[in-house]
């Protein structure tokens, strides 16, 4: 036995060579390390050498295909959506929609149809923060029982552009300019705010990227569409318009413009974090897949364009209709090999599912394809796991790079009569493009029908409340602010006053330029619109702590009480608690226990959590007072109009915080028995009020 022992121990340790180096020998049984040919390798810590100190010798092929391979480990990041995360679950139909669909995978409640889901932003390279303003990538991968079928949509129902010719202008504004190289995952810019003011058919989408939905809280609580009007067709060969969506079913939350840029600093991969925990501790995230489905006949009755991507279908037009849950319950195994390797595109369907003539669509359906042949490099790359359908496929596609497969026999065509076990055609089971009948003038022409660029940029402001409207004023005097060029933020002045009077002016006086507005003509007159409610975050917000983060600042001697009080409340609303003191080691509670911190105030700044506690031990209270990261703790905290609980012992903090301690219903004293205020009020996400008198220019 206490052979054993020694001899694991000098597994651990291994043998300290020559130079002082590390040789952990593997042990007998284990897989030994080789290279890539299977050899054995007996040094993994030192090149052949001529002499310990003499030069190194090219002969050593084990160093030089280990070197090769790491100089080969990067591939070109997505041009666009470089920044991503995903992981593995399940979509579930909740009933056969065989009246709208032929689609497998909508048949029926007992289908669990596999899925990989991939988040995403869209300007900033692959390091880029994850908290940046931008749309958010939201990329499903269902691997159904008839083939892959892509859902590669985003976070806002609406888009840019109209038409995908106009792709490459809109993403070499947002990117770093090409002399300078910046800025990173911002669109906080000249050339960005240049090429969209001059765009007016940005202009809805606009108003979505200076809203708060463009600085979510956590992608397990943000929505997602298909943006583009699809088909859907059912066995009978009908076929109905849809536009789809995904609801998170934790309601749909978003940071604070100053927390976002806070968080950047603080925690750029404060999504990823919290998806990856989220999914370790079994709180799976769901959302609802959704579908408006409205007909050709309807759909010539409205007053846009359903072909148009910069507009979308009110609810009151055409209310959802509910299809399933996707619910995803395990991380990846390895970043590269599935995250980064995952390849999407639009032109993925399948039966019952169609496209639209929309032309953003229909150029996307080209790109995709093309982008992943130069990213992956090879038209193989269906046969990467993380692609590769899951029910049995069959062609005679050959060869290319990296093939993996060993396809057998001499026919590698058809027809063929050489073959009897060839893969046919199969008319019916096979995938039918709807039978649409296409007429008209060949000619580069943009409809007529998708020129009022400015009644939906009106109805979403108009749909907002008045702290989401204050955000959107400040998102575009930000970002305009960022501008250096004064005609663009005048034009921008010009086009936000066809949007609303009332927007443009707060944001001119937000600029310090009131009056200065460009008078710009909207190419077909603005209408009349009327607010539509679930375009508001904030209107249909369930009141819950569920899924989210509480932080709680504290010391040694911590009361015992109060902290079995909050976590045991915590648990019961879904939310979780991080400890933090002033430094990273274990503390103790007041009654004598060992309590392990989840990490260290000057790690840890409150911008991390959606609701804080501070509750120092009477006699550390004094010391954290004196601490710049405990009142910027508080005061931040304050600014982002978070509830804050707070125990006699912290009133020192709030005094150096400037922050009264009864500023208002967001800030409330506790103790042990008194939670259920806080509780409550932190319910409500954020205390809206409280903004007007923090944030006035
Ligand atoms: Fe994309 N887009 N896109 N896009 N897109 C890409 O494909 C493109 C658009 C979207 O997590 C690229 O694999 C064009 C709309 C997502 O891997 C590329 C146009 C919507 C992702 C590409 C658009 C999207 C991408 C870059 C205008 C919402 C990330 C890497 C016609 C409906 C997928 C890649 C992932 C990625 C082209 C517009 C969503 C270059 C040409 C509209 C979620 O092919």
């Amino acid at each position: 036995m206490a052979k054993k022992k020694a001899q694991n121990a000098a597994a651990e340790t291994g043998h300290w060579g020559e130079g002082g180096e590390l040789h952990q020998r593997s042990k007998k049984g284990d897989q030994p390390l080789t290279t890539n040919q299977g050899l054995v390798v007996a040094d993994d810590q030192n090149t052949l050498s001529v002499g310990p100190r003499g030069p190194q010798l090219l002969e050593d092929f084990i160093m030089r295909e280990k070197i090769t391979h790491f100089d080969h480990e990067r591939i070109p990041e997505r041009v666009v959506h470089a920044r991503g995360y995903a992981a593995h679950g399940y979509f579930q139909a909740y009933k056969s929609h065989a009246k709208l669909t032929k689609a497998a995978f909508l048949q029926d409640a007992e289908t669990k149809t596999p899925v990989f889901c991939r988040f995403s932003t869209v300007a900033g390279s692959a390091g880029s923060p994850d908290t940046a303003r931008d749309v958010r990538g939201f990329a499903v991968k269902f691997y159904t029982s008839e083939g892959n079928y892509d859902l590669v949509g985003n976070n806002m129902p609406v888009f840019f552009i109209q038409d995908a010719i106009k792709f490459p202008d809109l993403i070499h504004s947002v990117k770093p300019a090409p002399d300078r190289d910046f800025p990173q995952a911002q669109s906080a810019h000249d050339t960005f705010w240049d090429f969209v003011s001059l765009n007016p058919e940005s202009m809805h989408m606009l108003m979505w990227v200076m809203s708060d939905r463009a600085i979510p809280r956590s992608f397990r609580m943000m929505e997602g569409f298909g943006v583009h009007t699809f088909r859907m067709i059912n066995k009978k060969g009908e076929s109905q318009f849809v536009k789809f969506h995904w609801r998170p079913t934790l309601g749909t939350f978003s940071v604070i413009w100053d927390e976002a840029m806070k968080i950047s600093g603080a925690d750029p991969d404060f999504h990823r974090r919290d998806f990856w925990n989220a999914i370790e501790s079994g709180n799976y995230p769901e959302w609802e897949l959704s579908v408006q489905v409205f007909s050709e006949d309807q759909a010539n009755e409205f007053d846009f364009d359903v072909l148009d991507p910069t507009k979308l279908i009110p609810e009151e037009l055409v209310p959802l209709t509910r299809l399933g849950k996707m619910v995803l319950d395990r991380n990846v195994d390895n970043f590269f090999a599935e995250t980064e390797q995952v390849a999407f595109c639009p032109s993925h369907v399948v039966p019952g599912i169609d496209f639209s003539n929309d032309p953003l669509l229909q150029g996307r359906l080209f790109s995709y394809l093309d982008t992943q042949l130069s990213r992956l490099g090879s038209p193989n790359f269906h046969q990467i796991p993380v692609n590769k359908p899951k029910c049995p496929f069959a062609n005679f596609q050959r060869d290319g790079h990296m093939q993996m497969e060993v396809p057998t026999g001499r026919v590698a065509n058809e027809p063929n009569s050489l073959d009897d076990g060839s893969p046919r055609e199969d008319a019916m089971a096979g995938f039918n493009s709807y039978h649409a009948a296409e007429a008209g003038e060949k000619r580069r022409l943009r409809p007529e029908s998708f020129a009022d660029h400015y009644s939906q940029a009106r109805l979403f402001w108009i749909s907002m409340t008045e702290p989401e409207q204050r955000h959107i004023v400040g998102g575009f005097a930000f970002e305009l602010g960022k501008c250096n060029e004064s005609k663009i933020r005048t034009r921008m002045l010009g086009h936000l006053a066809n949007v609303d009077q009332s927007l443009s002016n707060r944001v001119a006086e937000k600029l310090g330029m009131s009056g200065q507005a460009d008078t710009i003509q909207p190419r077909v007159p603005v209408r009349d619109v009327q607010p539509s409610k679930p375009l508001s975050q904030y209107s249909v917000a369930p009141e819950s702590l569920q899924g989210k983060k509480i932080g709680l600042l504290t010391t040694d001697g911590i009361d015992a009480k109060l902290l079995d009080a909050i976590a045991t409340a915590a648990k019961k609303e879904g939310a979780t608690l991080a400890v933090i003191a002033p430094t990273r080691g274990a503390i103790h509670t007041s009654d004598g226990k060992e309590l392990a911190t989840d990490d260290f105030l000057a790690g840890a700044p409150s911008v991390l959590f959606d609701c804080v506690i501070v509750a120092p031990a009477a006699d550390h209270a004094e010391m954290l007072a004196g601490e710049a990261a405990a009142v910027n703790w508080v005061r931040d905290a304050f600014a982002h109009l978070k509830v804050i609980g707070f125990t006699d012992s912290a009133t020192g903090i709030f005094e150096k915080a400037s922050v009264a301690t009864d500023a208002d219903e967001g800030v409330i004293s506790i103790d042990s028995s008194t939670l259920s205020e806080f509780i409550k009020q932190a319910k409500r996400h954020r205390i809206w009020e409280r903004e007007p008198q923090l944030r006035t220019l």
